[in-house]
């Protein structure tokens, strides 16, 4: 449990979030993407936001490279540090969709439990969160392998690597399930659209 130590806060709510979206003219939602390390969670999240700003859509993507970098560079792989990882971008997820943005985030985010939480977070705040599992094999992923990650998880170079020596719980019950050894980029961007498109969120 992660205690609350800040104390004599008051929440200030001046514009409402249905006003915000009135007033931007879009929704805000979470478009969380799960799978294994090359699953192709980041290309299927770049490709997305892509084509939502070419609409003129208000899109944005969180991932390794602008998170583990910065805001989260205390944190490593073990289970603990996932779990804090996966917490602080639900959180920052929340906060940016709330600015009535399509926002995607591209985490391995491999523990039910702790995207579960993220979804949590989501639902206090009556933001919708639309959980994408990007499936592609063991075999697949380990045959791209395009940082060399899982040559060197095999090796026992890189520890509690997913997949590998560290546990992937696929999801139960996505709303979206994408399997990418047989849908190309544009074929899974299609399903996401259709579904954003079909449940009024974009
Ligand atoms: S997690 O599990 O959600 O906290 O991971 P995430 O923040 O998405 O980071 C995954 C990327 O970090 C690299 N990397 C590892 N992944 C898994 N296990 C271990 N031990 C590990 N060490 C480094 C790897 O490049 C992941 O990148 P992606 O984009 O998923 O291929």
């Amino acid at each position: 449990e992660t205690q609350v130590v800040s104390q004599n806060i008051v929440f200030h709510e001046g514009v409402t979030q249905q006003q915000r979206e009135l007033l931007v003219g879009q929704k805000g939602v979470t478009v969380w993407f799960t799978g294994l390390s090359g699953s192709g969670k980041s290309t299927l999240a770049c490709a997305l936001e892509l084509e939502l700003l070419e609409k003129g859509k208000r899109a944005f993507r969180l991932d390794g490279d602008n998170v583990r970098f910065g805001l989260n560079k205390d944190l490593g792989f073990s289970p603990k540090d996932r779990e804090e990882n996966i917490r602080r971008v639900g959180e920052v997820a929340k906060l940016v969709a709330s600015s009535a943005t399509t926002t995607l985030t591209a985490f391995i985010s491999p523990y039910l439990a702790d995207r579960q939480l993220a979804r949590t977070i989501h639902e206090e705040s009556k933001i919708p969160f639309i959980e994408v599992y990007v499936d592609a094999p063991l075999e697949e992923v380990e045959k791209r392998d395009p940082k060399g990650l899982y040559k060197k998880a095999r090796a026992g170079i890189i520890k509690e690597f997913t997949g590998i020596s560290a546990p992937y719980e696929a999801p139960s019950a996505p709303e979206l399930h994408i399997k990418t050894a047989e849908t190309d980029i544009q074929g899974g961007v299609k399903q996401i659209v259709e579904y954003l498109t079909k449940n009024n969120l974009i």
